[in-house]
């Protein structure tokens, strides 16, 4: 404590995003350490690695429909970051409580949301989770346990906070995860529910993904601590900041706070160090993100780097993994071309679910 009492704040950057040409260090990549299966079977890491390359071909083709004006909200890209939310949805129990974010797609797609729900979603179509209501991911799925995000950066802690405390007033053995930018972490919010968390003792995983931005502000205008992680001790909580290109790192870190929860000893803070490889959202070219560090996080892919671990282990030949991504491209063209041939929602719908007493 008196270490972090102890340091000076650093001196703050005179020049703007633009004009900056020091890359601040906690923005690089993390020493590289190899990959370890933390005892997981052959099976269970192929599906993994399925998870992930799902949850790129789904965003790319996603992408593609973005930029032909077929999806006209916002589309929020996880390049990059797959195995933050693969990892850490594997790592749960299907009981648990899984709030993701807006990135978090791949959370969903672990959770059995289908496919084509998602291409609904982001074309408004009418038998689409809200109905076109909504174009990106703010829908909840109770059946699975998926609670919906909130565009409000930070309220989703709270709320995960008392979802947790629901289940232990029921009796109920269920984790509760959720997901915060680097940007999310400044918000009042995140504090309070994170310290009444730890105050009542409650399984909260919360997931940081400190991705270097949040949309133009680099992380070093949004926080003067090397890691996010060192803010878990000032709560009296467990925290821990894993290399979150690494999805086995990211798995094995979920699964201790899990057991750490669900045992009684309270929520944990999890760090996982990736970088936002494209704009804050399509529409943003990122301009203001110098490219060599974008290129420095392409060398740390983190598909990459399990398809390379999967084939030195011999769990795989890069003829398998090959096909898997065709075979997903494949039957995801498919499903796209099925979403864009479903309809509209009609008007009448507009105010359906909208106000309370309405059907
Ligand atoms: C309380 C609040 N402030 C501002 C915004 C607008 N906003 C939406 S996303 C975003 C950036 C978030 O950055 P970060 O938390 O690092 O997440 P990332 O986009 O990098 O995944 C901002 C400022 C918001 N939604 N909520
Ligand atoms: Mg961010």
């Amino acid at each position: 404590m008196s270490a972090v009492l102890r340091r000076s704040r650093k001196s703050p950057a005179k020049d703007g995003p633009a004009a900056r040409r020091d890359i601040p260090p906690g923005m690089r990549p993390p020493p590289l350490e190899p990959m370890r299966n933390p005892g997981l079977s052959r099976a269970r890491l192929l599906d993994m690695h399925r998870f992930l390359r799902l949850n790129r071909v789904l965003e790319d083709q996603l992408s593609a429909l973005y930029r032909q004006g077929k999806i006209v909200g916002g589309l929020y890209s996880s390049l990059g970051q797959e195995s933050i939310s693969v990892g850490t949805a594997c790592a749960l129990e299907p009981g648990d409580l899984l709030a993701p974010m807006i990135r978090n797609i791949g959370s969903l797609l672990v959770r059995g949301v289908p496919p084509l729900s998602l291409f609904l979603q982001f074309l408004a179509r009418h038998a689409a989770p809200t109905a076109g209501k909504d174009g990106t991911l703010h829908f909840d799925d109770p059946g699975r346990s998926i609670i919906g995000p909130i565009s409000v950066l930070g309220t989703l802690i709270p709320v995960m906070t008392g979802a947790a405390l629901a289940a232990r007033m029921r009796g109920e053995s269920r984790v509760a995860l959720t997901y915060i930018g680097d940007g999310g972490t400044s918000t009042g919010d995140f504090h309070e529910g994170l310290n009444l968390a730890a105050v009542l003792g409650l399984p909260l995983v919360l997931v940081v993904e400190n991705n270097g931005y949040a949309y133009s502000t680099p992380v070093d205008r949004q926080f003067a601590v090397d890691s996010l992680a060192e803010r878990g001790p000032a709560y009296g909580i467990a925290s821990e900041s894993v290399d979150g290109t690494d999805v086995l790192a990211v798995y094995a870190a979920t699964q201790r706070a899990a057991a750490r929860g669900r045992g009684g000893g309270g929520p944990t803070l999890l760090e996982c160090r990736a970088f936002r490889r494209r704009g804050h959202a399509e529409h943003d070219d990122m301009w203001y993100v110098p490219r060599d560090i974008v290129a420095a996080w392409e060398q740390r892919d983190p598909i990459d780097r399990f398809e390379s671990f999967l084939v030195e282990q011999g769990h795989a030949t890069k003829g398998d993994l090959r096909s898997v991504e065709e075979n997903l491209a494949a039957e995801l063209d498919e499903t796209a071309r099925q979403a864009l041939g479903s309809p509209y929602p009609p008007p009448e719908e507009t105010l359906r679910g909208v106000y309370a007493g309405g059907d």
